[in-house]
C-alpha cells in the first residue's frame, strides 16, 4: 500500500476511493506533518532567526509533497481512485500572511534555508485574517477578511508561552509552528506567535474593527489600516509583541545550548527583515540587562548579533515612530532608545544619522544601522543607491557593514510545483541536477538553435495559457483567448510600479484599434493587484483598469483585438497560474524605485520575456540575457534621481506636447469612462497625472509605447521568440534563493 492509502485506512477505515476530497486533504496534511517532523534537526552551534512581520507562504500541500519526494507517488495513488492533486489543492485555504514581495521573499528564504540544511528558523505573527481578501464591486476594490485557520491546518500549537508586557497591559503569548520542508533536505520551523484572547467577532463591516482593544485585536490582521493613529499604534503593539517573543525565544534557546549570554553572538544571529522587527534591538538589550549584564556590554552583544535588510528607498516606507506611540505601547524601551540615541549623537554630532529626529520620531533604520553588524540591499542597483545616496552618510561611517544580496526565488515552488510540463521538458533535456543546483540551467543554452526543442517550449507555453484560460473561466467567469499574446503585470498596486502607465497604453491601443490600426494578433493585458485600503490613488488606478475592462469587453469593434483583465484577489495561488502562462511580463517601475522585484525572476524562469526599466534586479537580468532577450526602455535611475534633485519635472508639459498622451489622459474623464465609472475617482486620477505624476509616467510613455510595438512585432517570429524564452530560462539560475541564502550565510550569518 502507498503512504496515502495507509493514512486514509488508519484515519477513516477505508480506501481513498471511498472518502471525500476533504478527507483526503486531512489525511495528506497528517502524512506530511509526520514526514516533515522526522527531518527536524538542530545541528550547529549557531542558529539563525529570520524575524519578519510577513511570511507569504502560499498553499503548502503540493510544495511539501514535492520537497519530501512524495508528490509523484501521491499523484499516482490519487489517479488510481479517479482523483487528482489539482482537485485536492483547491480545498486548502491560502494563508495570506504577507503583502507582497517582502513576505514572499521570506517564504522563499525559509525553503532555501531548509533545503541547504542550515540551522535557522523564521519568527513572525499568526494573523487570523492575514491580509484582506479583495472583491470588486461597481469596478471598485472592497476589502473583506480572509480567514485561513480552519479546523485542520498546518499550525501546531507548542507549549511555549511568554508574558509580554506593554504599557499598562500584559498579554500571554502562545507559539504555533509550521514545518517548512526543504527539498530533499531538512525541516525548519516557522514560529508564529499569537494570543488566546483574540476575538474574531470584533470585525464588523468589511475589515473594520475596534483598533484600541489590543487584547482582542492584536493578531487579527496583517498591517491593519494605518491611516489613523489608532491603526499605527496597533502596529507598534504588533511589532513589539513579535520581537519580544522572538527575543525571549532566542535567549532561551541559546541558554539551552550552553551560551552564557556574553557569547550570544556565537549562538544566534538575527536577520531583521526591513524595519518591522527593529525593536528587537532595544528589547534584547533590555532583557540582557535584566539578566545582569551591564548596558555597555549588552549593546555590544546585540550589535554583534543583529543584521538588517533594507527593502526600499522610498522615504514614506521608512518607518519613523513618534516617541509618544512608543511611550504608550512600550514605555520600557524608551530609556534604552534614548541611550542608544545619545551615544550616536555624542560620537557623530550629525543630525542626519541620529536615531531620534527634531520632531521626536524614532528612525528605525538608523537604529538598525548603528546597532547591527550588517546592512544589505536586495539587488545590485538598490545597494549602490543605498551606499551612494539614500544612506550615504551611514556608508561613510560604516563602509564595512554594507553589502548586497540580490534576491532570489525558490525553484521548487516557482518551477517544479507551478509548471510541471516545463520542469519535465528541462529534465528530459539536461537531467534533473538543476533542481538542486540551479546554475545547471545553463546547459539549456546548447539547445538555443534546436528547432525541435524550441517547438516543444512553445507547446508547453501554449498548454499553460490554455490552462489559465480555463481556470479564469471557472473561478472568475472571465473569458480570455489563449491564441492572443498574454501580457501580464502582477504586483501590489503602487504608483511607483506604474500600472497607470500600462493602463494609458491600453487606452492608446483602444484608440488605434478604433481608427482601424489593428494589432497583428489579439492582445490580452492581464493585471493582478491589491491596493492598501487607505491608498486612495492606488484604488483609483484599479478603478480605471476595471472600467477599461468593461468598456473594451462590451465594444465589438475593439474586443476581438484587445482585452483587459484584472483578476480578483491576486495572491500566491493565482501567481502560480499566471506566471507559467505569461508571454510578456511588465517590470516598468520608475528607475531607482523598485528595490529588486522578484516576480521578474519567476517569469524569467518560466520563459516569459520582460519589458522593463533599468531598475532593481532587472538590471542584473539584462546583464545575464543581453540586449536581445529583454526589452529595456525609459530613463535611467541616474536621470530620475537628477530630476528629483532639480525638481524640474512638469507633467503638464508632456500632456501638452504629445497628442497621444493628451488623448489617453483626457479619456479618463470622457463620457465613455463616466458611463461605467465614478466621477470622483476618475477625476482625481486625471488631476493627479496632469498636475503631479510623482512617478514620472509621462516622460517614459513614448519610449514605452515604441518598445511595446517592438515586442509585439518580435513575438510574431515564433522561433526567434522561443529562442529568447530558452535563453531567459537558461540564465535564470542566478536568481535561485538557494544562491541568495548561500551568500547570506557566507557573508553575514556564518552558520556551520
Ligand atoms: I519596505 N517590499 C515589499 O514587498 N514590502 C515592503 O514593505 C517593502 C518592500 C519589496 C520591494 O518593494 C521589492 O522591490 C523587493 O523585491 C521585495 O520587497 C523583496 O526584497
Amino acid at each position: 500500500m502507498d503512504a496515502l492509502e495507509i493514512k486514509v485506512k488508519d484515519t477513516f477505515g477505508t480506501d481513498p476511493g471511498h472518502v471525500t476530497n476533504e478527507q483526503i486533504y486531512v489525511a495528506l496534511l497528517e502524512l506530511v506533518k509526520e514526514e516533515a517532523e522526522k527531518k527536524v534537526t538542530t545541528e550547529g552551534k549557531k542558529k539563525l532567526y529570520y524575524i519578519s512581520a510577513e511570511f507569504l507562504i502560499g498553499k503548502l500541500l503540493s510544495n511539501n509533497l514535492i520537497n519530501l519526494g512524495l508528490y509523484d507517488e501521491v499523484e499516482a495513488c490519487l489517479q488510481k481512485y479517479g482523483k487528482t492533486m489539482a482537485e485536492i489543492e483547491t480545498i486548502e485555504p491560502e494563508p495570506s500572511l504577507g503583502n507582497g514581495g517582502l513576505g514572499r521573499l521570506a517564504a522563499c528564504f525559509l525553503d532555501s534555508i531548509a533545503t541547504l540544511g542550515l540551522n535557522g528558523d523564521g519568527v513572525g505573527l499568526n494573523y487570523h485574517f492575514g491580509l484582506f481578501k479583495q472583491v470588486f464591486e461597481n469596478n471598485l476594490q472592497q476589502e473583506t477578511p480572509n480567514p485561513w485557520i480552519e479546523n485542520k491546518n498546518w499550525l501546531t500549537k507548542t507549549k511555549r508561552t511568554y508574558d509580554i508586557e506593554f504599557g499598562g497591559l500584559t498579554l500571554t503569548s502562545c507559539m504555533y509552528d509550521i514545518d517548512v520542508v526543504g527539498y530533499m533536505g531538512r525541516t525548519t520551523k516557522l514560529h508564529l506567535f499569537d494570543i488566546d484572547s483574540v476575538d474574531e467577532s470584533l470585525v464588523k463591516e468589511g475589515i473594520d474593527f475596534d483598533k484600541t482593544d489590543i487584547a482582542k485585536n492584536l493578531t487579527l490582521f496583517l498591517y491593519p489600516d494605518d491611516s489613523d493613529e489608532d491603526g499605527r499604534i496597533l502596529r507598534v503593539y504588533q511589532q513589539y509583541f513579535m520581537v519580544s517573543n522572538a527575543a525571549h525565544l532566542i535567549l532561551d534557546e541559546a541558554l539551552e545550548r550552553g551560551s552564557n549570554l556574553h557569547d550570544l553572538a556565537d549562538y544566534a544571529t538575527i536577520q531583521i527583515n526591513d524595519t518591522h522587527p527593529s525593536m528587537v534591538i532595544p528589547e534584547l538589550i533590555r532583557l540582557l540587562m535584566q539578566k545582569g549584564i551591564r548596558m555597555e556590554e549588552a549593546i555590544e552583544i546585540v550589535t554583534k548579533t543583529c543584521a538588517y535588510t533594507n527593502h526600499t528607498i522610498l522615504a514614506e516606507a521608512l518607518e519613523k515612530w513618534p516617541i509618544h506611540y512608543l511611550q504608550k505601547a512600550v514605555p520600557q524601551l524608551l530609556p534604552i532608545i534614548y541611550e542608544l540615541n545619545n551615544k550616536v549623537n555624542d560620537t557623530f554630532h550629525d543630525p542626519s544619522v541620529a536615531i531620534i529626529d527634531a520632531e521626536d520620531r524614532v528612525h528605525m533604520a538608523h537604529m538598525d544601522i548603528h546597532y547591527g553588524y550588517s546592512v544589505n540591499g536586495v539587488a545590485y542597483l538598490h545597494t549602490e543607491i543605498l551606499k551612494n545616496s539614500e544612506l550615504n552618510n551611514f556608508y561613510k561611517i560604516y563602509p564595512e557593514k554594507f553589502n548586497n544580496k540580490t534576491n532570489g526565488i525558490t525553484f521548487r515552488r516557482w518551477l517544479l510545483h507551478c509548471n510541471h510540463p516545463l520542469a519535465d521538458l528541462l529534465t528530459e533535456l539536461i537531467g534533473d541536477g538543476y533542481k538542486k543546483d540551479a546554475t545547471e540551467l545553463e546547459k539549456l543554452s546548447a539547445y538555443a538553435d534546436d528547432t525541435a526543442v524550441l517547438e516543444k517550449l512553445l507547446a508547453v507555453k501554449q498548454g499553460k495559457k490554455e490552462e489559465l484560460a480555463s481556470y479564469l473561466k471557472q473561478t472568475q467567469n472571465i473569458a480570455i483567448n489563449p491564441d492572443s499574446v498574454f501580457d501580464i503585470q502582477i504586483k501590489r498596486l503602487h504608483e511607483y510600479k506604474r500600472q497607470q502607465m500600462n493602463a494609458l497604453y491600453v487606452i492608446d491601443k483602444y484608440f488605434e484599434i478604433k481608427e482601424g490600426k489593428l494589432p497583428k494578433r489579439p492582445i490580452t493585458v492581464i493585471f493582478g493587484a491589491k491596493a492598501a485600503p487607505a491608498y486612495v490613488i492606488a484604488k483609483d488606478i484599479i478603478h480605471v483598469i476595471l472600467c477599461l475592462q468593461e468598456i473594451i469587453a462590451n465594444d465589438p469593434e475593439v474586443s476581438p483585438y484587445l482585452s483587459v483583465v484584472m483578476v480578483e484577489n491576486y495572491n500566491v495561488t493565482l501567481a502560480e497560474k499566471l506566471i507559467p502562462a505569461a508571454d510578456i511580463h511588465e517590470q516598468i517601475s520608475l528607475a531607482s524605485k523598485e528595490a529588486s522585484g522578484t516576480s521578474n525572476m519567476k517569469f524569467m524562469l518560466n520563459g516569459a520575456i520582460a519589458i522593463g526599466t533599468e531598475d532593481g534586479a532587472n538590471v542584473e537580468m539584462h546583464e545575464f540575457v543581453g540586449d536581445n532577450n529583454i526589452y529595456i526602455f525609459g530613463e535611467s535611475s541616474d536621470e530620475v534621481i537628477a530630476h528629483y534633485e532639480k525638481a524640474d519635472y512638469v507633467s503638464r508639459d508632456y500632456y501638452e506636447k504629445d497628442p497621444a498622451i493628451k488623448r489617453a489622459i483626457d479619456f479618463l474623464i470622457s463620457d465613455t469612462m463616466l458611463a461605467v465609472g465614478q466621477k470622483e475617482n476618475l477625476e482625481r486620477l486625471y488631476h493627479e497625472l496632469l498636475n503631479k505624476d510623482w512617478f514620472m509616467t509621462l516622460p517614459d510613455f513614448e519610449d514605452y509605447k515604441a518598445t511595446k510595438e517592438r515586442i509585439y512585432a518580435d513575438y510574431e517570429d515564433r522561433m526567434t521568440w522561443a529562442k529568447k524564452m530558452l535563453i531567459n530560462i537558461s540564465k535564470a539560475g542566478f536568481f535561485s534563493s538557494d544562491r541568495t541564502i548561500a551568500q547570506y550565510n557566507e557573508d553575514i550569518w556564518h552558520l556551520s
